[in-house]
Parts: C-alpha cells; sequence; structure tokens
C-alpha cells in the first residue's frame, strides 16, 4: 500500500469566481482522502512571493502573484485546504491536470475549467503539491499547526505573552 501523504490544495480566484468550490470539493471526494484542514484567505503579497518563490525569474511571475491575490478576478480570496491519505499528492495531481490548461486532459479540473489568459498566464482554478518537499513547504506556508487536525510535521509550544490578538467581544 502507498504510504499516507499531505497534500496543499488552493482553490485559485477564478475557481472562486466561477463558482467551482462545490464542483472540486466533490470531485476530491473521489480520491476517499481525508480532508484534515481548510479556510478561506486572502494571500498576501508575502505568502504570493514565497508560495511561487520558485518562479521568480519567469516572465510571467508579476502576472500570477497578481493572479492568486484575486487582483485579476476582483475576488480577492483564495480557499485552502489539506488532504491527507494514501498517495495523496499524486492522485490530486491526476485530479487536477496538466499545468497548461489546454494540454490537460479534458476530464480534469484544469482541463475543464482554465484557460490562458490574453497575456498567456495559465489561469488553472486549482494549486496542487507537485511533491512531498514541496507539499510539507507550503503546508507549513499556509497553516499553523492547531489549523490541521493531524500532527504532520514536528511542532512546538511557545508562549506569546505580549502578542496582541483580536478575541469576539
Ligand atoms: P503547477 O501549478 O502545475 O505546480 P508550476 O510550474 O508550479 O505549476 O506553476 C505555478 C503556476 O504558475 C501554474 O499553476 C500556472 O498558474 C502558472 N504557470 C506556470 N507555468 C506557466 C507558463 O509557462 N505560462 C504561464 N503561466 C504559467
Ligand atoms: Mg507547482
Amino acid at each position: 500500500m502507498k504510504h499516507n501523504q499531505a497534500t496543499l490544495i488552493v482553490v485559485k480566484p477564478d475557481g472562486l469566481k466561477k463558482s467551482l468550490t462545490g464542483n472540486i470539493l466533490t470531485r476530491l471526494s473521489e480520491t476517499k482522502l481525508e480532508i484534515v484542514a481548510a479556510k478561506v484567505l486572502r494571500v498576501s503579497k508575502e505568502l504570493a512571493e514565497e508560495h511561487y518563490s520558485h518562479l521568480k525569474d519567469e516572465p510571467f511571475f508579476g502576472e500570477l502573484i497578481k493572479y492568486i491575490q484575486g487582483e485579476m478576478h476582483n475576488r480577492k480570496k483564495t480557499m485552502a485546504m489539506v488532504y491527507w491519505g494514501p498517495d495523496a499528492i499524486n492522485k490530486v495531481r491526476q485530479l487536477a491536470g496538466a499545468t497548461n490548461p489546454e494540454e490537460a486532459e479534458s476530464t480534469t479540473i484544469r482541463g475543464s475549467f482554465g484557460r490562458i489568459t490574453t497575456k498567456g498566464l495559465y489561469e488553472n482554478v486549482i494549486h496542487a503539491s507537485a511533491n512531498e518537499e514541496e507539499s510539507e513547504r507550503e503546508i507549513k506556508l499556509w497553516f499553523s499547526p492547531d489549523d490541521i487536525i493531524v500532527d504532520l510535521y514536528p511542532a512546538q509550544v511557545r508562549t506569546d505573552k505580549e502578542c496582541k490578538r483580536r478575541v469576539w467581544a
């Protein structure tokens, strides 16, 4: 049996604008993987640039950062999730399809719903981690240990006395 893995999935702003969240969750449920974390969030410039740091020298980097931040869709939000189970990374990548939506098989999420913008950026609806090194890096970037219902990676307890945070009034 293939070993358990965790993988980061992000419904990108085009996926949210096109109301594809339900559809994507249904497709993901076919994998029989377990969902262990989920949140809706605005992607800061810092998070965007760190998430895509491997592409910083590409000509489309600037557009890519604007895209994941939602500036092209007037939808400044994404939905990030961690799925967990046997062979999770490959299962989700298969379902997502190729990076270039024109090359992705038409039955995949990217093949069904992605497009290439006039500027040449691939708007491909979802992000999915490509390998274990990447999934660990990305999950640690997008989530804190307490956001995830299983212990994926070693964590430590830190007491921040002066740390200001909002609580319900
Ligand atoms: P992946 O999302 O399939 O892992 P990456 O190479 O990590 O592919 O690229 C991250 C994102 O950058 C892609 O999902 C896509 O939105 C965009 N992208 C990647 N390569 C190209 C390209 O050659 N032209 C335009 N956009 C690209
Ligand atoms: Mg990638």
